[in-house]
């Protein structure tokens, strides 16, 4: 907390009752480039929760992995360090376990379908385990279907997956289903992925068209298939103790402004995958848009027979078939 202590005395002195003197200074960042999906989530945020607090908290927002991957980012925000972060799931499940369902691949039909269970109970109670490891989880957003694409040749088919390597995110539902397509996987944070690709240190990534675009993979990536083989949830994450510091009042605005936020993400994902591919191939990518999906789901079917142990067929179902 930082008040302004010249500015209270001065106003004092003045005779004027100083209620809006006092301004805290909280943090918030990302892994990738602040013109995205995630630069504009982390951006409303902010301006949401100046304007709902009438300027009392402001956030100051960091991107493309200054302040460290989305690990660090998580970790600093369970020790206080930093207040607040934006991330995706993919090292959450380190932190809370029960996320790691909803990175399962083929689970979601659409956007629609995913947000539609982010956003309702199943989504709430999972953004209620995050209290008991020191988080307040404010909102679901989303970095949307990711997407693989490599240096080495067209993946039209899950076999020509066999043999890739690829960096994958530091998410052991990814790497589990990732090695059941035959791809050697490669655990990386973020903010080094576009190095290894350029060195030839992996063969390729999969991310969301929102994040090939803003990391400018197409740079020293030829390959993009649609594979659509999982979809990428986000989340904004506060510290728990700052949480429980705010009033009543304060709490529901940070909650407002996160889902306004999430709201503006999801408009520009929307946007993204409108025009991605047209942009992806003019600037020189190949990008296999006609792939026979059930292939993929059915080449999986081993590690999703390990999942439904897992996780219990019953909770993948009611996520499944959630209206
Ligand atoms: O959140 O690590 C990843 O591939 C993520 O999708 C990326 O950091 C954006």
């Amino acid at each position: 907390m930082k008040i302004s202590r010249l500015v209270l005395a001065l106003t004092l002195a003045a005779g004027f009752v100083a209620s809006a003197a006092a301004q805290t200074t909280m943090r918030i960042s990302i892994s990738v480039a602040q013109n995205s999906h995630q630069g504009v989530a982390i951006d409303t945020f902010a301006k949401e929760v100046e304007k709902r607090t009438s300027g009392r908290y402001k956030i100051q927002t960091f991107y493309s992995g200054s302040l460290g991957g989305e690990r660090e980012s998580i970790e600093a925000v369970q020790l206080g360090t930093q207040a607040l972060a934006f991330s995706s799931t993919g090292p959450v499940p380190n932190f809370v376990p029960e996320t790691k369902i909803l990175d399962v691949p083929f689970l979601f039909r659409d956007k629609a379908h995913a947000r539609a269970v982010l956003d309702g109970p199943i989504g709430q109670e999972l953004l209620a385990k995050f209290d008991a490891k020191g988080f307040k989880a404010l909102a679901w957003a989303e970095n949307g279907f990711r997407h693989m694409t490599n240096s080495k040749r067209d993946v039209k088919a899950p076999e020509d997956l066999k043999g890739l390597k690829m960096r994958t995110m530091e998410n052991p539902v990814h790497i589990a289903a990732y090695k059941g397509f035959g791809i050697v996987t490669t655990p990386m944070a973020f903010p080094e992925v576009f190095t290894a690709l350029q060195q030839g240190t992996v063969d390729g990534q999969e991310n969301p068209l929102s994040v090939i675009i803003a990391a400018k993979f197409d740079q020293v990536q030829k390959h993009l298939s649609l594979t659509g083989h999982v979809y990428s949830p986000c989340i904004f994450l506060m510290n728990k103790a700052e949480f429980d510091k705010l009033s009543a009042a304060d709490k529901q605005a940070f909650i407002d402004a996160a889902k306004e936020g999430a709201k503006a993400n999801r408009a520009r994902v929307d946007e993204d995958d409108a025009k991605g591919v047209a942009d992806l191939r003019s600037k020189g990518m190949t990008v296999i848009d006609n792939l026979d999906k059930a292939k993929f789901v059915a080449a999986l079917a081993p590690v999703n027979a390990e999942f439904e142990k897992q996780f219990g067929k019953a909770n993948l179902d009611r996520i499944r078939n959630y209206k």
